[in-house]
């Protein structure tokens, strides 16, 4: 039997009624490009669980969208900071550390292919274009953990952003699937190099979520409604509920996880037919 499951309201404060689950803590976020970010929605949560965050923006236009958003939570840093750039990810992590001396967790929701390389087949793609795709959407994970790593000498929880378009092939995802693939392993490397110091590794793959990452995507539309038909909860993901198992994996309750890719996607991934 199929059941009929409304979606979840959009309000502004959450539903979660767990208390103080990041109080004390301190924490990065990397990727918020408007109120419709996934990083946002992990953002919100855990500055209502007691963190105090930092955020990085990338141009002006981007800082427009970020900086009032980042000020409604109280952030302690706002500051701009190019991934592509190594000088850039130490002169950030500098002002991190100026402000909060250590810090917690790291939120790293950040990707990039151009819009070429999103379209048609993957066996296109160009040399460049492979470059810059992996090295913004999965290299960066790894420059980011070595320096937020120097400032974690009590342990800490790094989390980053995957999508199924690792594992399986979807039409346009293309060079970002192969990305997505690069992040996952290097979440398992990374997870197998910071354990010793206690810093917790895993990723979160969302299932498709209406973001500007998501939008001029051709057929996207289509795409949410047929992932929606097909998962066993019936209907999409929230970023509001890939917020909450973020939450989960900067908090305590995660202890014990490292290495992981959790799929928060209504079941979709489980289903052959
Ligand atoms: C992206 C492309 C094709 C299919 C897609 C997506 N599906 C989903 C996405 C089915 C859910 C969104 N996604 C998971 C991404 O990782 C998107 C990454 C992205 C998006 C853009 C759009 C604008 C641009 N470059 C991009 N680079 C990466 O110029």
């Amino acid at each position: 039997m199929v059941q009929e499951v409304a979606s979840p309201e959009v309000s502004e404060k959450s539903q979660f009624t767990g208390k103080d689950m990041l109080l004390g803590k301190k924490g990065v976020v990397f990727g918020v490009a408007n109120d419709h970010s996934i990083a946002w929605a992990c953002a919100k949560l855990a500055a209502e669980q007691g963190a105090s965050l930092a955020f990085n923006y990338q141009g002006e236009v981007l800082e427009r969208r970020v900086r009032p958003l980042a000020e409604s939570v109280k952030a302690k840093i706002i500051e701009p900071c190019d991934l592509s750039d190594d000088k850039a990810i130490e002169e950030f992590f500098a002002k991190v550390k100026k402000e909060f001396g250590t810090i917690d967790f790291v939120i790293h929701a950040v990707a990039f292919a151009n819009k070429e390389d999103l379209e048609g087949h993957y066996v296109d793609t160009k040399r460049t274009g492979f470059q810059k795709a992996l090295d913004v959407s999965a290299f960066t994970m790894t420059a980011v953990a070595r320096e937020a790593a120097k400032l974690m000498p009590n342990g800490g929880s790094l989390i980053t952003m995957t999508y199924y378009g690792a594992d399986k092939v979807l039409p346009n995802y293309n060079v970002m699937g192969v990305a997505k693939a690069a992040l996952e392993s290097s979440v398992r490397y990374l997870a197998a190099d910071l354990g010793e110091k206690n810093i917790r590794v895993n990723a979160i793959s969302a299932g498709p979520v209406r973001t500007l990452a998501a939008m001029g995507i051709a057929g996207f539309r289509d795409m949410l409604k047929f992932v929606a038909s097909r998962a066993p909860l019936k209907r999409n993901v929230t970023a509001e509920e890939v917020g909450k198992t973020a939450l989960y994996l900067l908090s305590d309750l995660s202890s014990g996880v490292t290495g992981e890719t959790i799929f928060v996607d209504c079941g979709y991934n489980i289903m052959a037919m």
